[in-house]
């Protein structure tokens, strides 16, 4: 009897153990007493972005040889992709004559959207939280106003004049473009990087093509639906080389959904959140891929949209 009860009591003990590791998540967030204060220190408010110092400018500048200058940004118009109910509509004010000799006709748009979170998009701080603490443990409710962010608003973010590497993992990989939902490895971005012969330094932008954006306009459907991108294991391994932004021509940067289906785009909190590093989705880098540029001078300035979650941006690479 003894030995019945001591053998259901293990197997008890077993089955629980084997249901907690069946159900835990592949990552979870950070504490706050791990990731605050920010290794920018206690109230910044800019994260990565305090990168951008003039020897940066100097440095980038050292990579433009020809002057030619690749656009990075994709069209902002209703043919664009949106995620879930954004929306990009532009209203064309029409002409109307000033008074005077001249004659002169005046035009102009109203354009209803989610200006800071569509096409082409910086996210900044504010844009993502963990419960009710976003990066450096600013609060919501003690940030947050009808009008905008008080706290880690887009107008902080600044101008960025930097290194910018491509990570052209969809060339390593021999295709035009990644599978719908894969995940990038260490080994791709490795990989790539030694194809290229190409090192990652502090302060770089990084960005990285799977060949999603091609998509972009021409199946809007599928482009939204899932993504390839970077997981967790990728966004940390870029992250510990200090990067100033990750960006990818997908709609997140990272890949969607996360093959674990407990945890929702975990990329967005490794970044934005727990590091304060900016993310910059949906570029344009068929050119620079089909050019194999994989360093040059980036360059990009945010909207100055006070207490914005994010802006709408057209970076450009020029080498
Ligand atoms: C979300 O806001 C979920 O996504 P993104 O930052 O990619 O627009």
């Amino acid at each position: 009897m003894q030995q019945i009860t001591m053998m259901l009591a293990v197997s008890a003990l077993l089955s629980g153990t084997i249901a907690a590791i069946a159900q835990a998540p592949s990552w979870t967030v950070p504490s706050e007493s791990q990731r605050c204060p920010s290794k920018w220190g206690t109230g910044d408010e800019r994260g990565s972005g305090n990168h951008m110092k003039p020897q940066a400018v100097l440095n980038a500048i050292k990579l433009i040889k020809t002057g030619e200058v690749i656009e990075l940004g994709q069209q902002l118009g209703g043919g664009m992709p949106f995620f879930g109910t954004r929306r990009f509509d532009i209203h064309l004010k029409r002409t109307f004559m000033n008074a005077g000799t001249n004659e002169r006709g005046s035009n102009e748009e109203m354009v209803l959207s989610e200006i800071g979170q569509v096409g082409t998009q910086l996210d900044g701080f504010a844009h993502q939280s963990h419960r009710n603490s976003h990066y450096n443990c600013f609060k919501t409710e003690e940030i947050s106003t009808r009008s905008g962010f008080t706290k880690l608003g887009v107008q902080n973010v600044g101008a960025f004049i930097t290194r910018g590497v491509l990570i052209d993992v969809a060339g390593f990989k021999g295709v035009e473009m990644l599978g719908d939902s894969y995940e990038i490895t260490v080994a791709d971005i490795e990989g790539a990087l030694k194809k290229q012969e190409t090192s990652l330094q502090p302060g770089d932008a990084v960005i990285i093509n799977t060949g999603w954006g091609k998509l972009y306009g021409k199946d809007n459907a599928r482009f939204v639906k899932s993504c390839p991108g970077i997981g967790v294991k990728a966004a940390e391994w870029l992250v510990s080389k200090d990067p100033i932004l990750l960006g990818s021509d997908n709609w997140p940067v990272e890949v969607a959904p996360n093959p674990d289906p407990q945890i929702s785009l975990p990329v967005h909190q490794i970044a934005l959140v727990v590091n304060g590093v900016h993310l910059l989705e949906q570029l344009k880098l068929d050119e620079l891929a089909a050019k194999q540029v994989y360093e040059f001078a980036f360059m990009m300035q945010p909207l100055k949209i006070q207490g914005a979650t994010g802006s709408t941006v057209a970076p450009i690479a020029v080498r």
